[in-house]
């Protein structure tokens, strides 16, 4: 069994719960925070038997879309003061970032 960690835009979110759920998996959703745009994501937890791997990421590949966004620059230092400035950079988000783990146990009590 494995084990897929999704980082998903959360305009995808529901859409891809859908379906996976549609296709039978079994889908936790967390609300999550990207450290980079500090703004909302979407974290799904998918605990899949080995011979359905492929079907579940076909369909995470298939939602999830890569959108631009705008964010702030990390700050630098500019001029003899010390002062600090960020400029608007344009940044591709998604589809979606996967983690893959094997699962040594899948235990429902
Ligand atoms: P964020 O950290 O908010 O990052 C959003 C997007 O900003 C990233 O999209 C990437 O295009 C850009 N970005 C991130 N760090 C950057 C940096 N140091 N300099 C320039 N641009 C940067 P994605 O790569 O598609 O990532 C989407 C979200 O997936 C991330 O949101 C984060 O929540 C998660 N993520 C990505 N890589 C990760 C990793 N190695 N470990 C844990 N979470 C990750």
């Amino acid at each position: 069994m494995k084990l897929i960690i999704a980082i998903v835009q959360d305009e995808d979110a529901g859409r891809l719960i859908g379906k996976l759920m549609d296709e039978g998996f079994g889908v936790t959703k967390l609300a999550t925070t990207g450290g980079f745009l500090r703004a909302g994501n979407t974290t799904l937890l998918v605990g899949v038997e080995d011979n359905k791997f492929d079907d579940a990421m076909k369909v995470i590949e298939k939602v999830c879309k890569s959108r631009k966004q705008m964010a702030a620059s990390p700050s630098t230092l500019s001029g003899t003061q010390g002062a600090y400035s960020s400029y608007p950079i344009e940044v591709t988000v998604g589809g979606a970032t996967v983690f893959v783990l094997s699962v040594d146990q899948f235990i429902k009590l």
